[in-house]
């Protein structure tokens, strides 16, 4: 999607601050943070949110949930907060489907 940034940022067209890379997902530092650590986890495909995802995505879907933790450690997180915000009303602003992490300091609970 070449008006999609995060597509740009795959594509190595706007600079980011990348922590992990693989075949299919790229993690990054998130520009405005909202926690002492705050990364985006995204899938190098274009895809919008939760609900652009279909049963031949749970094979991605599975290697990205079970990505996080790992990622997390890169930044010497053991604890933190996975949120994804779907859709205008539920917060998303950047329409390429994203994983926060956030840690680094006592979270408040939920
Ligand atoms: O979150 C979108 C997030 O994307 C928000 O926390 C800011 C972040 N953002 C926006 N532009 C950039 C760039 N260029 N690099 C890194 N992070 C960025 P949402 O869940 O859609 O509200």
């Amino acid at each position: 999607m070449p008006d999609c940034l995060f597509c740009q940022i795959v594509a190595g067209k706007i600079p980011a601050n990348v922590v992990y890379e693989d075949e299919h997902l790229l993690a990054f530092h998130d520009i405005a943070p909202k926690a002492d650590t705050h990364l985006l986890v995204i899938p190098k495909r274009h895809i919008v949110n939760l609900n652009d995802l279909s049963d031949a995505d749970a094979s991605l879907m599975s290697h990205l949930m079970l990505s996080l933790p790992a990622i997390a450690r890169t930044q010497n997180l053991t604890g933190f907060r996975t949120i994804t915000n779907t859709g205008k009303e539920g917060g998303q602003e950047v329409f390429h489907m994203h994983f926060h992490i956030l840690g680094g300091d006592q979270l408040p609970g939920f």
